[in-house]
Formats: C-alpha cells, structure tokens, sequence
C-alpha cells in the first residue's frame, strides 16, 4: 500500500486546493543517542582495526560477547524442564524477586527477615529506574526533587525528568584530581532543600569509575540522614567493582542499616552478562509487612499500563543461577573473572602509554578508577579523531568502556591515545 506521502507526489492534482503537507513534516530530526549511538556508528566503519569502546557491555579477551557458563548451564536446566510460556504475574517470577533481593540487601538483612521488602521484576535497571522514578513521583510524600551526581549515566536525566520529577544535579567529580570532590558533593547535599531525593550509584560510579571509600560511604549517609534526604540507589555493577557482590552492596546495606528507607534498581545486565535478556528490579524498603502488602499494590498498579508483566526468561535464568549453590558459586567466580580481566587491561593500557609510548601525561586514573569504565579525560576533539584516524569508538565525554579492551587491542589502544593527546 503507498504511504500517504507518496500518494500526494504521485497524483497532487487529485488533492484539490488543499495544502500538501504530512502529518509529520514538523518532526525535526533528533540527536543520536550519546551512547548507543555510538554503537551505531562504530557497525558502520568497515576497518578491521576498529573498537567500540563506547558502551558498556563486556568483552571476553578476544573482543567477543560474553555468554557466561553457568547462564549457559541455567539455559540448559530449563530447557530441559519443558516449561510453558504462560504470563508471569504483575511483579514478574517470584522466585527471582525473592533471590535478586537477597543478592542485594543480604541474605541475612532484617529487611527480608521482616517480610517488608516490596520488590518487582523490571525491564533490566533502565525499566526499574523508569517504575522507581513514577512511584516517587506519585506516592513520595514530599517536594518531588531529586539530586543527581555531576556528571551521571546521561540516561539518568530523561528518566527522572519525563517522570515529572525535578532534577538538580550535586558535585561528584574533581578534575583536577580524576577523583571524587568529596566536601563539595557533602556540601551539596547538605544544601539542597529538605526530603530531596538523592540518587546514589551504589558501585563502580558510571562514567567516573570513582566511589566513595567505606568512610566516605558513611559521612554521606550521615549528612542524608541529617538533612532527612530519601535515597534512590542505582546498582547495575554489583560485582563489577570489587569482584566480590558482598562488597559492592557495602552503600545500600549500610544505609538500611542506619534506618533510611531506601529504594534501589537492580540490574542482572553486566554481572549476568544477560544485557538483551532485560532483566533487573526495583524494590522499595517499607516499614513493616503490611505497608509493603500497600506498596506491592500500587506497583501492580503502576506497571500494569506500562507493558503489563515482564518477560519471563532471563529471570528464570537468574534464579537459576541464584538458587543453585552449585552454579551460584560457578557465578561469583565468573563475575571476579571479568571484574579481574577489566583490571588487568587498565594495567596494560596504562603501561604502554606510559612505558612503550613515553607519554608524559598523568595516567594513574586509568588504574585508580574502578568499574567498567574509565573517565579518561580526553576531549570531545580528541574522542573524534580517534574516532577518524583511529577507528576507535567512544562517547564524547571521554569515557572508555573498559570492558571492550582485550589483550589483542590494547597496545594499539594505548597508541592511538599517545597521538591524539602528545601535543
Ligand atoms: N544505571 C546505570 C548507572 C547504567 O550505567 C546503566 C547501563 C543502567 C541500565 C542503569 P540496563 O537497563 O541495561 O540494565 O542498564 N549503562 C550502559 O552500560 C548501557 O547499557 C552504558 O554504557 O552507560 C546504556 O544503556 O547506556
């Protein structure tokens, strides 16, 4: 069938006096994405030295997607069950909402004790951040503000503002150090109005890779507490930053702990490797089992319109995986082994720019940042000649995900960043 357009250039005398215009012509072309953009220009380059460095998704050494094997295990247990493809409920499989909040708040917390932990599956942590984000923006009983790092995951702005909520940003990054202005973002939080909502990246901070120590992790909950904040934890790298899930959930355990009724988005896409498969949860601490029955309800009610009941398979794979001792075990070793390799890469790039290519600039941040990424301080005009001369692909803010490094791709990595910064 012609579309309408077309219809209008084929015959335009048969439209009378009636201007010819689409319905659509005041659509403007918008910007691509910062950074799936990136992704998308990078498939367009046809050289054979090309890398994407731009987001963040893990590479095994040899530049290849990773499927983890006890994911690949899970796939197999579950095939082999024949299970039907009927509707999850509302919230998702109950059996991974059980298992996702005991990898993030602790096995043991009182929380989960107490039965006061409402918590839904979500589409991977962008849909948790989407569902956080309306609730707090309908129920939150306070001015509706929320304070974001400076700078953050870009996509952070849009979910939060398209929600309705107001949004300021704090200061998180020093420049002069490459590391974290802890005085200025105590500051800030400190002098943003009372009951402001504060989202905190629970671990490997994206794009910096710099977190707050475990006292540093305290002073903020401290200054939270006293100014009354509400915190809105993101963590879509528990493992990624230490290698050890206990210790990456150090943040949201300690503010449970000192009493704050925290709400988190959860992600299985890097730690799981499960990207494509969607899968993650947002959860909210309640007081008591009866409270978190009236907020299971309104979530039910929430997500409902949105897309109705999440998919059902990567959930079934991470519980799975959780809830077998065996493949959980096989799975903590697997996350240390990506968080490791990501380490070892920031060696290496860090050594030959510094050792093979004698470059005189500071470098330590490469091996001081954690996570999957590294906030390298490049410009947006350096970015875009690596990009042109060097077909390497990265997001215009500098930052490099670690994570497509590999041994094969390093050296050259490091040379393409000795040329485009020696002047
Ligand atoms: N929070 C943070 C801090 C993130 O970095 C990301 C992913 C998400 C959402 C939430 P998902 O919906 O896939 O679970 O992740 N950020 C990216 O890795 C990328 O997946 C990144 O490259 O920045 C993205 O979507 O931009």
């Amino acid at each position: 069938m012609l579309s309408t357009i077309a219809r209008f250039s084929v015959k335009p005398s048969r439209m009378a006096s009636r201007a010819l215009v689409s319905t659509w012509s005041n659509v403007p072309e918008g910007p691509p994405d910062a950074i799936l953009g990136v992704t998308e220009a990078f498939k367009k380059d046809s050289s054979p030295k090309k890398m994407n460095l731009g987001v963040g998704a893990y590479r095994d050494d040899n530049g290849k997607p990773y499927v983890l094997s006890c994911v690949k295990k899970a796939e197999k247990i579950l095939l082999d069950k024949s299970l039907d493809k009927e509707y999850a409920g509302i919230t998702g499989v109950p059996e991974f909402n059980k298992l996702a909040g005991a990898l993030a708040y602790g096995d043991d917390s009182n929380v989960i004790q107490d039965n006061r932990l409402a918590i839904t599956q979500s589409i991977s942590g962008t849909g948790a951040l989407r569902i956080g984000a309306s609730f707090l923006n309908e129920f939150y009983p306070h001015a509706k503000n929320i304070i974001v790092p400076n700078p953050t995951w870009g996509n952070h702005i849009p979910i939060m503002k398209n929600s309705g909520l107001n949004l300021e940003k704090y200061t998180y990054f020093d420049k002069n150090t490459n590391g974290l202005n802890i005085d200025g973002m105590l500051e800030d939080i400190r002098k943003a109005p009372k009951n402001t909502i504060v989202l905190l990246h629970a671990c490997a901070h994206n794009p910096t890779g710099v977190d707050p120590t475990q006292e540093q992790w305290n002073q903020i909950a401290e200054v939270v507490k006293e100014r009354d904040h509400f915190v809105f934890f993101d963590m879509a790298y528990q493992g990624f930053a230490s290698g050890d899930c206990n210790r990456d959930a150090y943040a949201l355990r300690k503010f449970v702990d000192e009493g704050h009724q925290v709400v988190l988005s959860q992600s299985f896409a890097k730690n799981m490797g499960l990207y494509g498969e969607r899968v993650g949860s947002f959860s909210v601490v309640c007081a008591d089992a009866n409270e978190r029955a009236r907020v299971d309800s309104q979530l039910k009610i929430l997500i409902r319109p949105m897309y109705s009941n999440p998919p059902i398979h990567g959930a079934r794979l991470v519980s799975t995986v959780l809830g077998n001792q065996e493949l959980k075990q096989e799975w903590l070793g697997e996350v240390k082994s990506m968080a490791d390799r990501i380490i070892t890469m920031r060696d290496k790039l860090r050594g030959h720019l510094e050792n093979d290519f004698g470059s005189k600039k500071p470098w330590n941040h490469i091996t001081d940042q954690i996570g999957m990424f590294c906030y390298s301080g490049l410009k947006p005009e350096q970015v875009d000649k690596l990009k042109d001369e060097w077909h390497v692909y990265l997001t215009r803010d500098g930052r490099i995900s670690m994570a497509g490094v590999s041994s094969g791709n390093v050296k050259y990595l490091a040379e393409a960043i000795h040329n485009v910064t020696k002047d």
